[in-house]
């Protein structure tokens, strides 16, 4: 019997706790590699449970510079389907297979880690802007995961026109300053966790630059002012993207400033013919391989000509803006697979081409950002992309390939959120299970899959539905108005109430019902219909009382970006926990159905809004009518012993 058959055994007969505690020690050998992947990290998307906000999972988008057969799109990430817990209308043309997700969430993003260790992706490039913007709040969220999950790293792919724009009223000089005490704070804080964390070439950090932020002129003046290094840390080492430092046309500005470049998404340059009006350009296999050749042979030359000390190679599985609405330019797409021969995927094409190359660091573009579709998560149903990023990893760095532990972090989130969600739940217990997944996460991050698939099959599957048999789940519905849920203020114009500007409407729950919401766990959702009487753009929201403090995190409308477009894009508002929905519309005079979450941790149910409401409709816009409302929750108790 081997010792992995034993452990099964052991397993089957017993669901021992000590046995976990006895597995985490038992960690196959992981050899530091000289190759590295490094995966690109976006953090805009948020859930209103975790953030307040959806973020850029809700937005508005409008390609201006379009052509296209849509240019406007508006994607409302509240709406659920009718029946079920798919968020049909999402910022993205590729759908999660995790559903909707937080880039803040820790446990979403100790999956990311797990996901990207199973696909054998060495750490994460997180698209970082400054000290204080979003993206760090992530960075330092991230920091303890990456250290318990040793050896994985954490660098950053940093955004300097984040920067830029947020300085965008002050002079050169400040920005200058800014760069430089960003750069200071990054030595500090992200560099002093040193290789095993982070990304160092030898002794020098490694910072990539993805342009767009400091003119070539400022960036030199940012290098004559000096940084205080870590003991034992040299001079860093800066690499820009190919699209914003060669492929633009500028390297010449950048050579004496800058040690090497990086890949990015191919090229998508060419004007799509009349069979493909979603788009303005597109790119198709031969561009993706000319592009890889474009960037080798620079890369190649640059380093023969001494003036890069290095270049790295990159992959994407694809792309299409559409998402984000082309930024507020024009729509682009690139295709997963060749338009002629759709078993053949572009991403397999670029690692051909890598392949081929003498180098040592490969950026996937990138890890999950679904609004350019660019993500190498699991999509539409399949993880293909994982399980390609496995196999081509594990063939460049020399390796055993072993895809079976992709499919594992899914099911991991899967039961922590369960289990989060039970959580809630008066007078349950749910630690033990807490205690065991965490002890999977380590089993999975050491690459001990078999075990850690035993586990979550076999003990964490029994535990859970053991506590499922000590649940009472009663369905309470209810429609406005009567007796259980009733208006406290309102207007009402043949027949639907009517909101405005100065008018809202404002309901109440009934006490009895109240009473119950505050004090058990459940799942809520909110149902009505709406018609907008405007032709124009506009938006209403759903507020409740909560007690949950606002969020510090503010992201604003993006403007100006890469100072080529100017951004019609509407996204991301303080996060806030008692907005429950924040519809856009620009169709009028349709009636449309409407299905939103009503989240436990966002609403207190405790008639403190204005009138003694519970819920609130209001827009600062155009008017609606509002119908039909309905109110369901799914209340969760402990059956009585
Ligand atoms: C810059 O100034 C303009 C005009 O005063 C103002 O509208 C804008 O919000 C400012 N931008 C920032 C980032 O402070
Ligand atoms: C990096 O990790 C290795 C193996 O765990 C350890 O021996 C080494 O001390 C670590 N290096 C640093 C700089 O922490
Ligand atoms: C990186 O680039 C800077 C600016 O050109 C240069 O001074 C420095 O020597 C380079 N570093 C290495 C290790 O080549
Ligand atoms: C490759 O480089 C050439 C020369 O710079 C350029 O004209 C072409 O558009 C590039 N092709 C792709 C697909 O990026
Ligand atoms: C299509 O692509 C697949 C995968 O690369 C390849 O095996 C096959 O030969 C291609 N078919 C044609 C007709 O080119
Ligand atoms: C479970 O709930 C308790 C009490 O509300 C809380 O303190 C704890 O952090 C929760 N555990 C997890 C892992 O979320
Ligand atoms: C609340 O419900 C109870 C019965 O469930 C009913 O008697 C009472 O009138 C309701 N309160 C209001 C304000 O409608
Ligand atoms: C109400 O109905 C009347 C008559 O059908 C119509 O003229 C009016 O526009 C309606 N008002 C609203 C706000 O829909
Ligand atoms: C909103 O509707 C109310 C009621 O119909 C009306 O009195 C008020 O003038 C309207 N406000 C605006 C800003 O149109
Ligand atoms: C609609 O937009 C136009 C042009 O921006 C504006 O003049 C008009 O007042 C808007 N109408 C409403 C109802 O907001
Ligand atoms: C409200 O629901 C009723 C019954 O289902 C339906 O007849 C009516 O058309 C709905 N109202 C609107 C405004 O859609
Ligand atoms: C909205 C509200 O007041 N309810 C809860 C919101 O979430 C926090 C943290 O989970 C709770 O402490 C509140 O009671």
């Amino acid at each position: 019997m081997t010792t992995l058959s034993i452990i099964r055994t052991m397993f089957s007969f017993h669901q021992c706790f000590l046995c976990l505690l006895l597995l985490e020690s038992v960690v196959i050998a992981t050899h530091q590699h000289r190759k590295l992947v490094l995966a690109d990290l976006t953090t805009n998307k948020l859930t209103r449970e975790h953030d307040g906000s959806f973020g850029m999972w809700s937005y508005h988008g409008d390609a201006k510079a379009s052509h296209a057969s849509q240019t406007e799109f508006i994607y409302n990430a509240d709406f659920l389907t009718k029946y079920g817990h798919l968020h049909p209308s999402i910022a993205t043309t590729v759908y999660p297979n995790m559903g909707l997700t937080s880039d803040m969430d820790p446990v979403y993003q100790e999956y990311l880690i797990l996901q990207s260790k199973t696909a054998k992706i060495d750490g994460f490039l997180l698209e970082w802007g400054y000290k204080g913007h979003p993206s760090d709040n992530a960075l330092q969220s991230l920091i303890p995961l990456v250290k318990k999950h040793s050896p994985f790293k954490i660098g950053v792919n940093w955004c300097d026109h984040w920067l830029k724009m947020s300085l965008q009223n002050h002079t050169g000089s400040e920005l200058v300053e800014a760069f430089h005490e960003n750069a200071q704070y990054l030595f500090d804080g992200l560099f002093s966790l040193g290789s095993n964390n982070t990304v160092f070439l030898n002794s020098s950090p490694l910072i990539f630059l993805f342009g767009g932020g400091l003119t070539s002129q400022q960036f030199k003046e940012v290098l004559s002012k000096p940084f205080h290094l870590p003991s034992g840390v040299t001079s860093p080492l800066w690499l820009g993207s190919y699209l914003n430092f060669v492929s633009d046309g500028t390297w010449s500005k950048w050579k004496n400033l800058i040690n090497g470049t990086f890949g990015w998404v191919p090229s998508r340059l060419r004007p799509t013919p009349s069979n493909m009006k979603h788009w303005d350009y597109y790119g198709n296999l031969q561009d993706t391989i000319t592009y890889q050749t474009n960037v080798s042979s620079f890369g190649e030359e640059c380093v023969k000509r001494k003036e890069c000390i290095m270049w790295c190679g990159s992959v994407s599985p694809g792309f299409d803006n559409r998402g984000c609405a082309g930024w507020g330019s024009t729509l682009k797409y690139l295709p997963r697979t060749d338009l002629t021969n759709h078993t053949k995927l572009l991403y397999d094409a670029q690692w051909e081409a890598i392949s081929q190359t003498e180098i040592d660091l490969v950026v996937v573009a990138t890890l999950n950002d679904f609004p350019e579709a660019t993500t190498i998560l699991g999509v539409n149903g399949n993880n293909e992309i994982l399980e390609r990023t496995e196999f081509w990893s594990s063939q460049w760095k020399d390796l055993p390939s072993n895809p079976t532990g992709i499919e594992l972090p899914t099911v991991w989130y899967t039961y922590m959120k369960t289990l989060q969600f039970y959580n809630k739940t008066r007078n349950l217990d749910v630690s033990e299970i807490f205690r065991i997944l965490e002890s999977v996460s380590m089993l999975i991050s050491n690459g001990n899959y078999v075990v850690a698939e035993d586990i979550l099959n076999y003990v964490v599957r029994s535990k859970v539905s053991e506590v499922e048999g000590k649940l009472r789940v009663t369905n309470i519905a209810m429609k406005v108005p009567s007796v259980d849920a009733y208006s406290v203020c309102d207007v009402i114009i043949n027949g639907s109430y009517y909101i405005n500007k100065t008018t809202g409407l404002y309901l109440q729950i009934n006490e009895s019902l109240a009473g119950r919401l505050r004090k058990e766990n459940f799942q809520g959702y909110l149902q009505f219909q709406y018609q907008h009487l405007s032709s124009n753009f506009s938006s209403f929201q759903v507020y409740s009382s909560s007690k949950r403090k606002r969020q510090g995190t503010k992201y604003s409308t993006l403007s100006n970006f890469f100072g080529r477009s100017a951004i019609s894009g509407d996204f991301i508002r303080t996060g806030d926990y008692a907005e429950v929905c924040n519809i856009m519309v620009k169709q009028q005079g349709v009636w449309q159905s409407a299905r939103v979450e009503l989240y436990k941790d966002n609403q207190s149910w405790d008639h403190t809004g204005y009138h003694g409401a519970d819920l609130h409709f209001k827009t600062d816009q155009s008017p609606f009518l509002i119908s039909n409302i309905s109110l369901s929750f799914q209340i969760y108790s402990l059956k009585h012993k």
